[in-house]
């Protein structure tokens, strides 16, 4: 799918880009009957859970499901990613995030980039997330909300929590979970939030089922607890530049976050995935 010019100058302005419905219920729906299969991978490292048992994340969802693994290759992703990106891409990261009918758990404002900076060595921003949304997704539950154009500040100095610094400090290594919990150790500092809110305002992604939302590694975003009577399950795949490649080499983090599988991602693959038909 070839991105308008008009689409593309928005996405680079506004670090982000909203496609409505760029997958139909039918498709969507093939997706959601295999999330009720998740259920029995809760023991699996690579599946987050939240205080209360419900599931969190599941990272590399690809490996689990036919589905899965066809979404990623959608050209309807694939070819807009590599326009933004101006790059062939491969698969860096996979996950479905859920937020459970009437729970708290949310996503603190953070950027995505400083994790892959810091924590895998990615040099460059050379890299695109596609959030899709799984059901219908209004303002009560939960959805993804940015700042529009706080791409465009890097890498904003960010402050370690008290109880995550001292761990810092007393050179305890803090665990990878506070990545991927609902105590994130890369936030954005208050007053810089305050500052940036009030020049740039905050954007809701509510959306249809099948809508797909593009956005920048450095743009801040967040998503708030979920009071409606409806899940609220998003599919977001990283696609990473070819040539941008993560160049840590010591306590690298594990493959379902930072992948080791950098095979571009090429047409055969993608007209072998066209539809959802398997
Ligand atoms: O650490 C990571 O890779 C993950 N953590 C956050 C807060 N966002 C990006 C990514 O999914
Ligand atoms: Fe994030």
């Amino acid at each position: 799918m070839k991105l308008s010019q008009e689409q593309i100058n928005h996405y680079n302005f506004y670090g982000y880009l909203i496609i409505n419905e760029l997958f139909t219920k039918l498709e969507i729906n093939k997706l959601k009957k295999e999330v009720k299969n998740f259920n029995k991978l809760k023991s699996l490292p690579s599946v987050i859970c939240e205080n209360n048992g419900d599931i969190r994340s599941i990272f590399a969802p690809h490996k689990y499901s036919n589905y899965f693994h066809k979404l990623y290759l959608q050209k309807r992703l694939v070819e807009p990613a590599q326009s933004l990106i101006r790059d062939r891409v491969y698969l860096y990261q996979y996950k479905l995030n859920k937020k459970r009918a009437f729970t708290n758990d949310k996503w603190e404002w953070h950027q995505d980039f400083p994790y892959w900076y810091f924590d895998d060595g990615v040099k460059f921003p050379n890299m695109l997330s596609i959030m899709v949304l799984l059901q219908d997704t209004s303002i009560a539950q939960g959805p993804l909300i940015i700042i529009p154009g706080s791409h465009k500040k890097k890498i904003i100095e960010f402050q370690y929590k008290d109880h995550l610094h001292k761990d810092i400090c007393k050179d305890k290594k803090v665990n990878l979970l506070n990545s991927l919990n609902g105590d994130l150790k890369y936030t954005i500092r208050k007053e810089k939030l305050k500052d940036l809110i009030n020049k740039k305002g905050v954007v809701p992604c509510d959306g249809k089922i099948g809508t797909c939302i593009f956005f920048h590694p450095n743009l801040i975003h967040a998503s708030n607890s979920n009071i409606s009577p409806f899940d609220r399950d998003t599919a977001i795949i990283t696609y990473n530049s070819i040539n941008n490649s993560p160049t840590k080499t010591k306590n690298i983090r594990p493959d379902y976050l930072c992948s080791r599988y950098r095979t571009p991602i090429i047409n055969t693959f993608l007209n072998l995935h066209k539809d959802f038909v398997l």
